[in-house]
């Protein structure tokens, strides 16, 4: 069974194009739960893909992650880095691939394939795209970033999304704080 989260879920004021919308279509095994969380952002495109496509500097903007070191690969697809996250979290690090990296159509995918940490089988993908205004000065970004993971033993697929939506919601509205002052 597949996630389609964005045709329920988001609000009519934002427009998700197909073309877009795609990328947000995860195939869902039983034992998983998926869902998506879509950021506006006062800044352009170019403005929020250039912390965005940073998988070497995910600690930018995701306050969660203290240090960051790439452990294997050129930046490319296949690319590894192994994440360690601050204290009073329920982990420690987390080992993390680069499965999308896309400069064109400003979308980036990483999953998780290791850590000590209990969202096993995780993979986001986050996509970028402009939210109109026929001028320049008024065109802001959406982003939409949509992941699936396996339910943790002894957990529901309710409180699985509903912790890791809290997490996306931070590091998103931090995003959107980033990329308003780089560009005001
Ligand atoms: O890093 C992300 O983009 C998203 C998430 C949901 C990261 C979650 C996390 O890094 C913690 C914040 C440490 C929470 C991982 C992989 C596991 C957690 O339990």
């Amino acid at each position: 069974t597949g996630c389609n989260h964005l045709k329920k879920n988001s609000s009519p004021a934002v427009v998700i194009p197909d073309a877009v919308a795609r990328y947000h279509t995860h195939a869902v095994a039983a034992n998983q739960c998926c869902s998506a969380v879509v950021q506006e952002i006062a800044a352009p495109v170019s403005a929020v893909w250039s912390v965005v496509r940073r998988f070497d500097n995910p600690q930018a903007y995701k306050h969660f992650v203290k240090s960051c070191h790439v452990i294997g690969g050129d930046g490319a697809v296949g690319t590894v880095r192994e994440v360690h996250v601050i204290s009073g979290l329920p982990a420690g690090r987390s080992t993390e691939r680069l499965e999308i990296l896309d400069e064109e159509e400003h979308v980036l995918s990483f999953s998780v394939v290791g850590g000590d940490h209990r969202l096993a089988n995780y993979r986001s993908v986050t996509t970028l795209h402009s939210s109109g205004g026929g001028d320049s000065s008024g065109a802001g970004t959406v982003v939409v970033e949509s992941y699936v993971v396996d339910v943790p033993p002894g957990n529901t697929k309710e409180d699985t999304c509903v912790f890791v939506d809290t997490i996306v919601k931070c590091n998103l509205q931090s995003l959107a704080h980033i990329a308003e002052n780089l560009t005001r």
